[in-house]
């Protein structure tokens, strides 16, 4: 038995919202059912006074307005995000903080302008290893006060991808998704995509602030250094089939013909395989996958017939990508409670 939840855990969790997973229905998460992760509180920002400040180790440092950030040539894409600590209420024992079980996911249309374009004019000077990327958001973290800050690699953060977003499913950035500006990093873990973004600096250091020296990383114990986490690690989800009922959310399916269907992603490659049990993992199927081609940093829809029959049964999903990165069957344990991409288990009972 897992240790209960703490009020808290539970104060976490009633402000940072995951997505319910019927919601997998939709390709593009709609806003309100996209999952919420906020460290500290939702600042407010005069939109007219804010700036973006590009500062540090530049030939040409930057100071922009919103105005002028949306004057600058517009890119899109479709990116599936997940919170570093999906899986975390799982593990045993479990880390102090926002207590995900499976659900730490969302896919949005963000648009924004191209970070590496403002970098082309900003011109970091020779020797720049790293971008810090600097939030409003104001908090104390294991005793240190901060605002929300992280650090990318500079090779990363010149990938063509990468976004300054201003709007989200064809809207201005709404408050607790990081109005006026945010960074988004197709393919690593949400902790990256810095929110209420006023400030990017170049530096010619790795960063050492809490965000990133700190947490998120992979450790076993207190005195590790540990493994800095970056990108997505594949995880497939399923719809729970059937009705729950209220409030255990046990589920009740009909038998005879069934479609399960779900989404998987991988921040590392493409989707190569789903593989559903529908016996407790005895034996396995694969999906039938169907990839959105424009969208490369979206999941993928899947489905699998499914002829249910009378009594109990647990379903799974497990996805594997296409550099050969397969989920577990059972979660790694680690310190922090991150990357937990376990296999989904829905026990469910299916009736004539
Ligand atoms: N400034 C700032 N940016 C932030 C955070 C934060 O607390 N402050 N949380 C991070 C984490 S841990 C996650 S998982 C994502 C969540 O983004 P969302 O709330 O838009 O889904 O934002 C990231 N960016
Ligand atoms: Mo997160």
């Amino acid at each position: 038995m897992p240790e209960p939840i703490s009020i808290e855990e539970l104060q976490l969790a009633v402000r940072n919202h995951g997505m319910p997973l019927e919601a997998l229905r939709y390709p593009v998460t709609p806003l309100g059912l996209h999952y919420l992760l906020s460290h500290y509180d939702i600042p407010a920002v005069d939109p007219v006074s804010w700036r973006l400040t590009i500062d540090g180790l530049v030939s040409r440092p930057l100071e922009l307005t919103l105005h002028q950030l949306h004057a600058r040539a517009a890119t899109e894409y479709v990116v599936t995000m997940e919170c570093a600590g999906n899986g975390r209420a799982r593990l045993s024992p479990r880390a102090f903080s926002q207590p995900w079980l499976d659900e730490a996911v969302g896919t949005a249309r963000w648009r924004g302008a191209s970070l590496a374009a403002l970098l082309e004019e900003a011109a970091p000077r020779e020797g720049v290893v790293e971008l810090v990327f600097s939030g409003v958001d104001r908090g104390t973290e294991e005793g240190v006060e901060q605002v929300y800050q992280r650090s990318l690699p500079l090779a990363e953060a010149l990938r063509d991808d990468v976004l300054l977003a201003y709007q989200v499913n064809g809207q201005p950035l709404p408050p607790q998704h990081g109005f006026p500006l945010r960074l988004i990093v197709p393919g690593w873990y949400g902790m990256t995509n810095v929110k209420w973004l006023s400030r990017i600096t170049a530096v010619d250091t790795p960063f050492e602030g809490h965000q990133q020296a700190s947490a998120y990383r992979l450790r076993q114990r207190e005195d590790e250094e540990g493994i800095p986490l970056d990108r997505m690690l594949p995880r497939a989800l399923m719809v729970p089939p059937g009705v729950p009922s209220f409030p255990t959310r046990e589920r009740t399916v009909s038998a005879g013909r069934q479609v399960l269907v779900g989404r998987a992603w991988s921040g590392f490659a493409a989707i190569a395989q789903v593989r559903v049990s529908t016996d407790g993992g005895l034996t396995w199927l694969p999906a039938e996958l169907e990839r959105d081609a424009d969208s490369p940093w979206a999941w993928t829809r899947w489905e699998l017939p499914w002829k249910a029959r009378r009594g109990q049964a647990v379903l799974l999903c497990r996805a594997t990508d296409a550099s050969g990165n397969e989920q577990p069957l059972e979660p790694r344990w680690n310190l922090g409670g991150y990357a937990n991409n376990a296999v989904q288990r829905v026990p469910v009972t299916v009736v004539e």
